[in-house]
């Protein structure tokens, strides 16, 4: 049977109509976050940290006005060098860096990357590294891990992946700086630090925060949107498949 000359021109009129609705649908799709890094400092406290003692002293870097809506990197530099030289011991030494809401309380929850926990310490090597101190980034897209590499003496420089390690000797690694991932820019950053071992003596000279994220959140569809532009392309192309048989 041959098809009425009317089904025949409806029909490729019904896929392009289709065509259109699904053109339609796409073009609603949101365009890629935009990413941006914003850093901030260096700041230069030139701080000395108290010799063996556990009470934690904090650096607070306040961020109100960031425009990233959602993290996908951060990085910390610091140089943190024995006080006088040569007299620090960086195995002594724990850092983190942690994250809570502008003004609010530090809460249990609260996001926390550390960064340094008695580097070199091990179940065979108590006290860990003796060398003077860092000058470095770290990061989690390093090669290295800051807790095993050595130094005989002197300032390590480079970039590494933190610590990361709950304790010293832990080989899990729960507390790296992707903690942060998904957070916004804003909040009362602070680098804690601690000299937590008699004996060596170290400042902080200087420390930096870089922060990687999308500016916007991508608005998700409305299920609307969706059901009704794919309804009305699957609809139009059941239409267009169905024409012919009825003739
Ligand atoms: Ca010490």
């Amino acid at each position: 049977m041959t098809a009425p000359l009317h089904s025949i021109m409806k029909t490729p009129a019904l896929f392009a109509l289709s065509t259109l609705l699904a053109t339609a649908v796409v073009a609603q799709l949101p365009a890629p976050d935009p990413v941006v890094t914003e850093i901030y400092g260096p700041f230069t406290p030139g701080a000395a940290i108290t010799d063996n003692d556990a009470v934690l002293t904090s650096f607070l870097l306040s961020i109100s006005s960031s425009a990233i809506q959602s993290l996908t990197q951060v990085t910390i530099s610091f140089e943190l060098t024995g006080t006088p030289a040569e007299a620090g011991f960086a195995g002594d030494l724990f850092a983190s860096l942690l994250k809570t809401p502008v003004g609010g309380p530090v809460s249990v929850g609260d996001p926390s990357a550390i960064l340094l926990n008695g580097v070199g310490i091990t179940g065979a090597n108590p006290v860990g590294f003796g060398y003077d101190g860092w000058n470095i980034t770290l990061s989690d897209l390093a090669g290295t891990d800051i807790h095993t590499h050595s130094l005989v003496s002197g300032v390590l420089t480079g970039t590494f992946q933190p610590d990361g390690r709950l304790a010293p000797g832990d080989a899990a690694r729960p507390s790296l700086l992707d903690v942060f991932n998904g957070g916004t820019g804003n909040g009362d950053w602070r680098l804690n630090l601690g000299d937590l071992a008699a004996g060596g003596t170290m400042q902080l000279v200087s420390w930096s925060l870089t922060l990687t994220g999308a500016d916007s959140v991508s608005p998700v569809p409305e299920s609307g949107t969706w059901a009704a532009g794919l309804g009305l392309a699957a609809l139009s192309g059941a239409l267009a498949w169905r024409r012919p048989r009825r003739n």
